[in-house]
């Protein structure tokens, strides 16, 4: 018997994922990812219970064993009855690839126990908005009440960054083959993690990365009282996972402690205050016809040189300040 596909309003799905409906969860989480009608509504549905839980973020190179340390610290989590939700950003993969994700870690089991909800997102190569999706999605999961969000990104760039940025906690792992690593760290990477990872260390060379990234971690600034513990781990036979997973709660309290979780979160929720609006003002500017046909007419004269950009500024700012309707006559 196929199942009744019950119609849903972000009403309802919101209400669902507060009475920890899992149907509702996934659901939702689909429509913020898709920014389908109603996704707003139902994001401001749930904002009054979001906050609780701690988003970790889990980043390192193609193969490194993400998904494997992932997997175990969930399941070791679950096992004291901790509740673990999980997201995948892939930016580069399809989603159902064939031979390309043949080695990849699927983390199957884990999606079976009622304690974990892992989901992956389908990205198909877009890049625009990843990270604001993702921090979306989070809130789902944290209204929902997982005392846990571990989010798994690949590589070191931008759009990693960026995801890393909306996470509370930045987990960095290596592996012995990645020599290269320790360069990455220096394309922005050492100023936001907290905890490194020497995955692997089954393989030759892992005691020797290690050393190499403890130099680089002491030279991080004087004044930054937190300094990211390098740890060493065998991920598929979880050795080193019960380090990881007190150097991750010590961390937590750490951030709590000192005020710098609030910090940050501060920090976070005045850029994604001042993303909406730019987002806005576009629409603005691009659904206001008349509007639109005077900036195309001052582009081109900046384009002839006939005007300056900042002046060209100037005159669009004077004129919003001046239309009445700024604001008020569309979304
Ligand atoms: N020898 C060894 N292999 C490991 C270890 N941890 C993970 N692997 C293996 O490495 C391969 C990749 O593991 P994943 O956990 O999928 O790695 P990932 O970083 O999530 O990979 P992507 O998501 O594709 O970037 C799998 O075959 C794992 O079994 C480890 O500690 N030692
Ligand atoms: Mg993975």
């Amino acid at each position: 018997m196929a199942s009744a596909v019950v119609p849903a309003t972000p009403a309802t799905l919101s209400a669902g994922v507060l009475a920890g409906d899992r149907r509702a969860l996934a659901r939702a989480i689909s429509l913020v990812e898709n920014r389908a009608d109603g996704y707003r509504e139902l994001l401001t549905g749930l904002h009054a219970r979001v906050g609780r839980a701690f988003r970790i973020g889990i980043t390192g190179p193609p193969g490194a064993g993400k998904s494997t340390l992932v997997d175990a610290l969930a399941a070791q989590w679950a096992d004291r009855g901790d509740r673990v939700g999980i997201v995948a950003v892939d930016p580069t993969s399809p989603f159902t690839g064939g031979a390309l994700l043949g080695d990849r870690v699927r983390m199957g089991d884990l999606a079976e126990r009622p304690e974990v909800y892992v989901r992956s997102m389908a990205t198909r190569g877009s890049t625009g908005g990843i990270a604001a999706a993702t921090r979306d999605i989070c809130s789902v999961l944290d209204a929902y009440g997982f005392d846990w969000l571990l989010i798994e990104t690949v590589g070191v760039g931008q759009i990693e960054i960026e995801v890393m940025h909306i996470c509370d906690a930045v987990v960095v792992v290596f592996v012995p083959e990645s020599g290269d690593g320790v360069q990455a760290l220096k394309a922005g990477l050492i100023e936001i993690a907290h905890v490194f990872v020497v995955n692997k260390a089954d393989r030759p060379g892992a005691d020797q990365l290690a050393t190499e990234l403890s130099l680089v971690v002491a030279h991080r600034t004087e004044t930054d009282d937190w300094r990211p513990p390098v740890l060493t781990t065998e991920a598929t036979r979880r050795r080193g996972i019960d380090t990881l997973e007190q150097e991750i709660v010590r961390c937590r309290e750490h951030l709590v402690d000192t005020g710098r979780l609030h910090t940050a979160r501060r920090r976070q929720a005045r850029v994604e205050l001042e993303n909406l609006l730019k987002e806005r003002l576009h629409r603005y500017l691009s659904g206001h016809v008349r509007l639109d046909a005077w900036i195309d007419d001052l582009t081109e004269r900046m384009a002839h040189g006939d005007l300056d950009p900042h002046r060209g500024a100037d005159m669009i700012w004077q004129r919003l300040r001046a239309e009445s309707d700024v604001g008020t006559t569309r979304e």
